[in-house]
């Protein structure tokens, strides 16, 4: 018999439903939340036959549980704990602990990944065609190269994770993966996926008005309350705002925060490791303690959101080496200009700034990333050029 304790999320599941491929009903699978992981550990050693398999997949255990474990297993009882995340690499130190962040290939793994091989390799499933597809699409989403790569097959699978109960989703996928020769959607399942693409657009439109920024610790913030999509939702307003280190999602509710990021210079899992969570470098979470509560909610809740960028400007516009003219909310103006190749200049006030830039995407960053400012519409530019005028006549 075989108990696998796994993630609720789908790379987590993905692992159940291997598991259950290769063992039928010879093995339990429970889903758990991060920190729902320990109580069920605990529960397993005291209260399971000895001769039970343990499998943990797609998370890590606390210390205490990490040393009964260990105990566990030099006990002669059977262990095994297959992770991708670099906060678990430690593992790799106990005979039971497979930790791997990157394959020999220089490819990104997923828990789902991991445990395939595993299973292959110990001769506990036979390895199909339609079985490898569906562990791909699992991993490129789980590391979020399905974006690189426009795999939106595996943005789908996750979506349709989702829509469905875990229960549901397993016994399709389990059936689908047994009889088929390749992995596909049904028609159904296409329809209501179109469905939820537009759903997603427009709540991330929403989100994107009500997004706040905020210099913590020596990062600028992104801010944004949200209940779903954490994903999607953080890898759009970075993209949007890649001005902004990291977006921040608050779930309230569930009293947790994520961290996304788009950038390689930024490591989110620090940024959760900071309040005790943990996680991958461009997606990590943590609890909302205290602190985290106190900087994030409590600092930033009478901040307005951030001003979008004019949109239809003519004259306005952005990387113009005549110059593009930016406000805040205190009213100061910006003028950012090129002098000559690869010397852009900075206006606050009209008073030139110290500081001057190599290209227009570093002086509109520095603005950005200092003061909050938005690029104005072209009724602003123009009033803003006549004043100039008006300067230089009243000097003459
Ligand atoms: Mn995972």
């Amino acid at each position: 018999m075989y108990k696998l304790l796994s993630h609720s999320d789908l790379d987590g599941v993905g692992c159940g439903i291997l598991a259950k491929l290769a063992f039928g009903n010879q093995v339990k699978v429970r889903y758990n939340s991060i920190a729902g992981l320990n109580r069920e550990v605990e529960w397993f050693l005291e209260n399971e036959k000895k001769d039970i398999f343990l499998l943990i997949t797609d998370l890590s255990v606390n210390e205490a549980n990490e040393k009964k474990l260990e105990s566990f297993y030099q006990a002669d009882g059977k262990v095994q704990l297959i992770d991708h995340h670099k906060t678990a690499l430690h593992f790799n130190n106990y005979d039971w602990g497979h930790v791997v962040v990157v394959d020999e290939e220089g490819k990104l793994t997923s828990a789902t990944s991991l445990l395939y091989e595993y299973l292959i390799v110990n001769q506990l499933i036979e390895p199909s065609e339609s079985i490898s597809e569906f562990v791909e699409l699992v991993r490129q989403y789980d590391t979020w190269e399905w974006e690189k790569n426009n795999n939106f097959q595996a943005q789908r699978l996750n979506a349709l994770f989702f829509l469905v109960s875990i229960e549901e989703f397993e016994e399709k996928m389990i059936e689908r993966l047994k009889v088929n020769e390749h992995f596909f959607f049904d028609e159904f399942e296409k329809r209501i996926l179109d469905m939820e693409d537009n759903k997603i657009e427009r709540y991330i439109r929403r989100k994107r008005r009500e997004l706040v920024q905020a210099k913590v610790d020596n990062h600028v913030a992104g801010i944004v309350y949200a209940e779903s999509y954490h994903s999607e939702l953080g890898n759009e307003l970075g993209k949007d705002y890649p001005h902004l280190d990291y977006i921040a999602i608050l779930n309230i509710g569930g009293k947790r925060l994520g961290f996304r990021t788009i950038h390689d210079h930024v490591d989110v899992s620090e940024v959760a490791g900071h309040y005790g969570g943990g996680g991958h470098e461009k997606a990590s979470g943590c609890l909302l303690t205290d602190e985290a509560y106190k900087q994030f909610v409590v600092d930033t809740f009478h901040m307005d959101p951030i001003r979008e960028d004019a949109q239809r400007n003519r004259f306005n516009l952005k990387r113009s080496t005549f110059g593009s003219l930016y406000k805040n909310r205190t009213g100061d103006t910006f003028f950012l200009y090129s002098v000559s190749e690869n010397n852009w200049i900075l206006q606050q006030n009209g008073l030139k700034i110290e500081q001057s830039f190599t290209t227009f995407d570093e002086g509109e960053n520095f603005l950005k990333r200092n003061f909050s400012v938005w690029l104005v519409r072209d009724d602003a530019f123009v009033s803003f050029l006549m004043e100039e005028v008006n300067k230089t006549k009243n000097q003459v």
